[in-house]
């Protein structure tokens, strides 16, 4: 008998800013990432206040999901999927984020995607917001920087929970809500003005986004009991560079980075050490009197989160490099991706285990995948032999730790299941997809789809519920 629970959630994974486009459609309003431009080296340099003559935005068209959403579910069917994960785009619902009205052609929008999914039995899997707050609440109230945005972001939240609880059952409030200690321009538009303290505000709109987290998940439990909501979470583990005891507190310390989030929205409250860090770096946090309390109501059902790669910390004075939003040192054990990323589906497994042993709560791998270059040969195909090497390496892992380690895993959804605008560069030339879209870093290209071999094989894992790998 498999490991795997038949009603495992086998699935793609995307978010509404990477291949949605259509981003002046519809009523939308812009989102912080429609304000990137692809700069230099097509690095996501600027970031602006919309649209300047000749600079390329690559998520106002990304792969034009809007426009093509028919077939691309239709594709998604072909290879049997269980659940597709997506966000709503926050300001195809509310342009600017807080007005009276919502806008009543985002939100039919996604009734059709739904539908469309439920057609061919493919549960949606929801990310409120991926790195989508609107640009309107960027301007007026410096984002999460202000409690306001916190009341947007649940008037929000309530309008589509009870829009689609007939249709959604599964949420996550933030996509990777720990980026915002590394980089909240990326996360929620929040810039850092000359004179303010850099860590102060972070983890101030960090506070304020747990606060926004805890009321949405109350309050959707309350529109439909049956909901699960979940948090989502940036998975890199951290190992000690070496068993020197120093490497081990500095790997420590950068686990906690990520547990300063996951704890607050697993347990409901801060832990000691993260109160002990706003006293001793002076930040002063302002908190409502029932934030506590709000916290405490408002934990989650299960942790989503993303794994690409692991890391490695050291108390050595080195130079790190960047992987997915975090930086970190090299690890010499493991082979890289071409953009530098350690290929390591072990620390899947070690990842894995430690979420599950520190919380006990059900996880849902919502995104894991191998960016790459891929090149559509003259055969008209897309041959990634390294993207199946990947995957299947990564599932044997998570099979163990379900098997031996006695994880609870609920889902698997691989990333950029369709090719899509990478988050961390706006490029489209770092390809996750095992549907091929024919557009480049330019934005040129006729949108085509194209399957991959990658494809093929997935629909074979989920036919054997992950048996044949
Ligand atoms: C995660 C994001 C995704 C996605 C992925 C891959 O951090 O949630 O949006 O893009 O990383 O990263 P990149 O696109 O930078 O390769």
């Amino acid at each position: 008998m498999s490991v795997i629970p038949n009603n495992f959630l086998w699935g793609g994974a995307a978010a509404a800013n990477q291949y949605e486009g259509g981003y002046n459609e519809g009523g939308k309003g812009l989102s912080v990432a429609d304000c990137f431009t692809a700069g230099e080296k097509n690095r996501r340099r600027e970031y602006t206040d919309g649209v300047i003559e000749g600079k390329y935005y690559p998520s106002h068209i990304a792969t034009d999901f809007y426009h093509n959403y028919k077939e691309d579910i239709k594709l998604f069917a072909g290879m049997g999927y269980k659940c597709f994960r997506t966000s709503i785009a926050w300001s195809r619902i509310f342009p600017e984020g807080d007005e009276a009205e919502r806008n009543e052609e985002g939100l039919q929008f996604y009734d059709d995607v739904f539908d469309e999914l439920l057609k061919y039995g493919i549960e949606p899997v929801i990310t409120i917001t991926h790195y989508e707050v609107p640009y309107g609440l960027v301007k007026k109230y410096g984002s999460f920087k202000s409690r306001k945005t916190i009341d947007c972001f649940v008037r929000y939240s309530e309008v589509i929970f009870k829009r689609y609880k007939d249709k959604v059952k599964y949420w996550m409030t933030f996509n990777e809500i720990n980026t915002m200690a590394h980089d909240p321009a990326q996360q929620t538009g929040i810039r850092i003005l000359e004179g303010e303290n850099r860590k102060q505000v972070i983890y101030q709109a960090a506070h304020n986004m747990l606060v926004a987290s805890a009321k949405a998940v109350k309050l959707g439990h309350e529109i439909n009991p049956d909901f699960k909501i979940g948090c989502m979470i940036c998975m890199p583990m951290f190992y000690p560079e070496t068993c020197k005891p120093d490497d081990q507190i500095a790997a420590m310390q950068a686990n906690d980075e990520v547990y300063f989030f996951s704890d607050v929205q697993c347990r409901g409250y801060y832990s000691a050490k993260a109160k002990r860090m706003f006293v001793k770096e002076e930040l002063h946090i302002e908190m409502a009197e029932e934030d506590e309390q709000i916290l405490r109501e408002g934990s989650v059902d299960y942790i989503g989160f993303s794994y690409y790669m692991s890391g490695v910390s050291t108390s050595r004075e080195v130079e790190t490099v960047q992987g997915n939003m975090m930086k970190m040192v090299k690890n010499p054990y493991l082979v890289e991706s071409e953009w530098g990323w350690g290929i390591d589906p072990v620390g899947f497994r070690f990842c894995l285990n430690c979420l599950y042993d520190r919380y006990q709560l059900p996880l849902f791998c919502v995104e894991n995948g191998f960016g790459a270059h891929d090149e559509l040969t003259s055969d008209g195909k897309v041959h990634d032999p390294y993207r199946i090497d990947y995957y299947r390496q990564h599932i044997e892992e998570m099979k163990k730790a379900m098997d031996i380690d006695g994880v609870d895993i609920i889902g698997f959804t691989a990333w950029g299941c369709i090719d899509l605008i990478s988050a961390g560069s706006g490029e489209m030339k770092k390809r996750y997809g095992m549907i091929h879209v024919d557009r480049d870093n330019e934005g040129n290209g006729n949108l085509k789809r194209t399957i991959k071999d990658s494809y093929y094989w997935y629909k074979k894992v989920i036919a054997t519920n992950g048996e044949d790998l």
